[in-house]
């Protein structure tokens, strides 16, 4: 459970108490998951990629028809001032934009959004030690039927339904398989391996533009590891060298183990070492400052 006292949380231009109720039964976030959201994180006072949150926001909110009554910079200052009124060094920080309050599943054209940020300490969700993965029997959605780049509050049941799925058979995480049977991602993650030093992640058309992934990939670029995206068999990742899961909550985590097959020797390979020495540098050098 998180811990609540004395947070204060952003909600339609004020600062309110964390347990006090701000939000109507009413909110369509919550009666639809009518909601966008972004994950972010700040290290030691710095926001890391700000910009690339706040650009997936809005067009998570452009996806979905949600008009956000502020600017990119507006927003950026609400985050930074969250993180300020809560003292806050090292956090996750939550924007969550819904499309307000509405009963029926047609929007009220003169819906008003509902603006909420929060902020509170965090630790990597995986921890540090490796994680086994279990195939899901949930599949992601298709482009058909919703576009996996929105980070759309109501689409991540079935990620919820495939943790659950993962952890009752002994496992830590789920891998998302999508409606054609190709790897796409984790729950919360996105994920990729290695294979003869190349460094392989699925096609962009089922998973989250991670920013992470993106990260990983510009890192592999300046180490000089070749890099490719294609479609990933799990006969791909039973017969890798290495894979590991990435995400501003997880961080890069090794996976020892998918569907009781063990990755490589189940340790952190070479380059999955050095991609997380180099995030280690970045997390700690780059970011927007907060005071
Ligand atoms: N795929 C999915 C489905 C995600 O939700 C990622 C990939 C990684 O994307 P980023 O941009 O973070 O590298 C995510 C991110 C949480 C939590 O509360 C989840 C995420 C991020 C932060 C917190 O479980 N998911």
């Amino acid at each position: 459970m998180i811990d609540l006292s004395g947070l204060k949380v952003y909600i339609n231009g004020k600062f309110v108490p964390a347990e006090e109720p701000g939000i109507s039964p009413f909110d369509r976030g919550l009666l639809y998951g009518d909601a966008v959201f972004e994950g972010i994180r700040e290290y030691d006072g710095k926001v890391f990629k700000l910009d690339e949150h706040i650009v997936r926001l809005f067009d998570s909110a452009r996806i979905l028809g949600i008009k956000i009554p502020l600017t990119k910079d507006e927003f950026k200052e609400i985050v930074l001032e969250t993180l300020r009124e809560n003292s806050l060094r090292d956090a996750h920080i939550r924007p969550i934009i819904t499309r307000g309050m509405g009963l029926g599943v047609g929007p009220d054209p003169d819906y008003k959004p509902t603006v909420i940020v929060f902020a509170h300490p965090w630790k990597p969700f995986l921890g540090e030690s490796g994680i086994t993965m279990k195939t899901s029997a949930v599949r992601k959605f298709p482009p058909a039927c919703f576009d996996s780049r929105a980070k759309c509050v109501g689409t991540y049941v079935n990620g919820i339904m495939a943790k659950q799925e993962a952890t009752a058979s002994g496992c830590d995480e789920a891998l998302l398989l999508d409606v054609q049977g190709f790897v796409a991602e984790g729950p919360g993650e996105n994920f990729l391996m290695v294979k003869n030093g190349v460094l392989y992640s699925p096609r962009r058309t089922n998973i989250l533009h991670g920013i992470t992934r993106q990260t990983v990939i510009d890192m592999a670029r300046e180490l000089e590891i070749p890099t490719c995206e294609k479609d990933l068999t799990l006969g791909d990742v039973y017969t890798c060298d290495e894979a590991f899961v990435c995400g501003t909550g997880a961080e890069i985590c090794h996976v020892r183990m998918v569907d009781g097959r063990k990755i490589g020797d189940s340790t952190a390979g070479p380059i999955t070492s050095s991609l997380i020495e180099c995030f280690k540098i970045l997390i700690h050098k780059e970011g927007t400052p907060v005071y």
